[in-house]
């Protein structure tokens, strides 16, 4: 993304100090660059760089500020400096040898796919990758979709960094290949002085922390690089059976409860009721909330790229822009945001702006009057029960005052035809629909400590 933003002007200050403040200051920490244009013949260079800083791995914002007076410069012709095609470097030979080499000797590999593997050109090679050396996966919040998670290998999420039932496959790996890992995620599993070794494979370097500090690298373009690797391994490994039996074991406990009629209704409902309406190549966005952790592990994607999150700074208020941008990307295809009451009501007036832009796009809010990932921490910390609660506006009547239209789902049955209806009609829709949060406490707290299965 690039960002312009105006400024007042530098070589003069007629209005003293009046409305200026350090923009460029307060966008360094926020992007991978920030820049002030201090002359219209630097514009064709700065901007070309923006473009260049923006999408090269990994892509990023970038911010420009144009004060006023630079904007009004007259320059003489000044070129364009057009983009050339890019290739990324592959990794060393060393580098690949080594890394076959230590997934030959160990005895139970398992592959975890990152942020950066939702990269839509390396869908192929994922898909290939895995298909050719039969090393089974699990995935990272972002990483999610990445390889189509329909495929037999596929263990499940991480949304929580231990202790889930994917961990048994973590804790049962000898060797974890993490491609595209980015620790900006929450923690998918965490690296300890014991458990498997790591083998990082990515565009950049890992960074060293005291959960994640792989014991090789394979760095350079991840497609080429495992094929290279596949070369190496294709025929030559067998999948360990624990880990399949693990899979069956995994998934049934994941879609515990998915079909109870409880109403309010319960998080696991939600996410099979969302999965039933949504096509395979239909988009959800979602926005930040106890909802995410539900959706991370429950729902299964079989397209790269359509569950959207954010599992990095994880700010409240995205997931009507995010799915916003889907639908205008995507006009053919159904995308639904999916938004706490307390994260909707950050960016709602954004209500207008995909109504103005003509949007077909259904928005489903879940209900339960609170911040209700931080009442569920407090509560494991044992804190008081405190400053958790708000009260809503009527969101029906509130997304008809934008000339949206509201709907009110009052019965668990319900909720699958009331998105049906949303989405075979044209326009912004507002669902809302009230949610029971025990389900938080009772499985990610209960049921993770007291039952998780032992590997016979
Ligand atoms: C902008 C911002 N502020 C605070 C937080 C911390 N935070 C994470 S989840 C959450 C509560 C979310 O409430 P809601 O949107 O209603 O979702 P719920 O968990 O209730 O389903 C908060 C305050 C955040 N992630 N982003
Ligand atoms: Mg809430």
């Amino acid at each position: 993304m690039i960002m312009i933003t105006g400024q007042k002007a530098i070589m003069t200050a007629k209005q003293a100090r009046f409305q200026i403040v350090d923009v460029i200051g307060s966008m360094r920490p926020l992007t991978k660059m920030a820049r002030q244009i201090v002359s219209a013949a630097s514009i064709p260079a700065i901007v070309r760089d923006a473009f260049r800083v923006a999408t090269e791995e990994r892509p990023g914002p970038v911010h420009l500020e144009l004060p006023e007076d630079v904007a009004g410069e007259e320059t003489e012709n000044v070129a364009f400096i057009p983009p050339h095609p890019i290739e990324l470097p592959v990794a060393p030979l060393a580098a690949l040898e080594r890394a076959a080499e230590m997934i030959l000797t160990a005895q139970r590999p398992l592959i975890m796919l990152g942020a950066a593997s939702s990269r839509p050109k390396l869908v192929d090679p994922l898909s290939s990758f895995v298909r050719r050396t039969r090393i089974p996966f699990f995935n990272t919040q972002m990483g999610k979709g990445s390889v189509a998670g329909g495929s037999n290998l596929y263990l499940g999420t991480a949304a929580l960094s231990s202790g889930d039932y994917v961990h048994r496959a973590v804790d049962h790996a000898d060797l974890i290949i993490a491609i595209g890992h980015d620790t900006v995620e929450k923690p998918p599993f965490l690296m300890g002085p014991k458990g498997p070794k790591v083998i990082h494979v990515a565009c950049t370097a890992a960074n060293v922390e005291q959960v994640y500090f792989p014991h090789a690298e394979v760095i350079g373009d991840v497609g080429v690089s495992l094929a290279l690797l596949a070369d190496r391994l294709e025929g030559k490994l067998r999948p360990d059976p624990a880990f399949l039996g693990l899979r069956g074991e995994i998934l049934e406990r994941i879609t515990d409860r998915a079909e109870e009629d409880r109403f309010p209704v319960t998080p696991q409902r939600i996410v099979h009721d969302v999965r039933k309406v949504m096509p395979e190549d239909g988009i959800v966005c979602l926005d930040n909330g106890m909802y995410k952790i539900w959706f991370a592990r429950n729902y299964r994607t079989h397209v790269a790229n359509t569950l959207l999150l954010d599992n990095a700074l994880a700010t409240m208020g995205a997931g009507l822009p995010s799915a916003m941008m889907a639908a205008i990307l995507y006009p053919q295809r159904r995308v639904l945001a999916v938004c706490g009451d307390g994260g909707f009501m950050m960016n709602s007036q954004e209500m207008e702006t995909a109504v103005r832009l003509g949007l077909n796009l259904v928005v489903l809010i879940l209900e339960d009057s609170a911040y209700g990932m931080i009442r569920w921490k407090q509560a494991v910390d044992k804190f008081p029960d405190w400053g958790l609660s708000f009260s809503n506006p009527d969101f029906v009547r509130y997304a008809e005052s934008y000339g949206a239209t509201g709907h009110r789902v009052k019965q668990t049955d319900d909720l699958v035809p009331t998105l049906e209806a949303a989405f075979k009609d044209t326009g912004v829709h507002l669902v809302t629909i009230p949610i029971d949060y025990t389900e938080n406490t009772r499985v990610l707290v209960e049921e993770l400590q007291g039952r998780v299965p032992e590997l016979a």
